[in-house]
């Protein structure tokens, strides 16, 4: 088993670079130089017909796209610790938040991303009125994060769980592409330091 892989700042990758680190877990790493357009090569293509890393490939050669898919396929190898949750409500309540972070802020920040930073304004069109409203709308996202985080240690759970990874490594991209956590949402910024202190958040 192998992982394709791009490094920081990509948010994806990382996804699965920290599940692996908290779950004690270690497999090899193909780097996919992006800057090279490594992620679009024909070769490549074959793994992810989206051209899109991470990928997993298994040793008989087949392959799973999106971050979350593989990190559920290496959850039922490698069961503890659970980061999807130990029974129905806690999977569920992990669903919800992963979603939650993937459609209400990931997307956001990807509009951002796409529609408004220098990197990939040689990917075509950008449209900056959409990327900028994006923008509003990813801060507005960390300000209902903020009111969420005000009585509990962490997002899905009572304890560490895939939702916190799709945070952070969200939040973390966003800080990259310059939207930054406002300074005054206390909650979401303990909350943060708290993910950002665990030995695997340096994957
Ligand atoms: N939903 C996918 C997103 C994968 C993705 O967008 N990866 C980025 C790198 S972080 C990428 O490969 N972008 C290149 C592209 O979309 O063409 C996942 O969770 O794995």
């Amino acid at each position: 088993m192998k992982l394709y892989n791009e490094n920081n700042p990509a948010p994806n990758p990382r996804r699965v670079r920290i599940f692996l680190a908290e779950k004690g877990i270690s497999i090899p790493f193909v780097h996919i130089p992006m800057r090279q357009g490594a992620h679009k090569s024909p070769e490549f293509m074959l793994k992810n017909s989206l051209g899109q890393v991470p990928v997993l490939e298994l040793d008989d050669g087949s392959t799973l796209s999106e971050s979350i898919a593989i990190c559920r396929y290496l959850e039922e190898l490698h069961p503890a610790p659970a980061l999807f949750g130990e029974d129905a409500w806690q999977r569920a309540r992990v669903e919800m938040w992963t979603r939650r972070i993937e459609f209400g802020l990931m997307s956001r920040i990807g509009a951002v991303w796409i529609n408004t930073h220098k990197y990939t304004a040689h990917l075509g069109t950008q449209y900056k009125d959409f990327g900028e409203a994006s923008r509003d709308r990813a801060v507005k996202a960390m300000h209902w994060l903020n009111g969420e985080l005000q009585d509990r240690e962490f997002l899905a759970l009572e304890r560490y769980s895939m939702a916190d990874i799709v945070a952070l490594t969200t939040l973390d991209f966003g800080a990259f592409i310059g939207i930054d956590m406002p300074a005054e949402l206390e909650h979401l910024g303990a909350w943060h330091a708290r993910v950002s202190a665990r030995p695997s958040a340096v994957a």
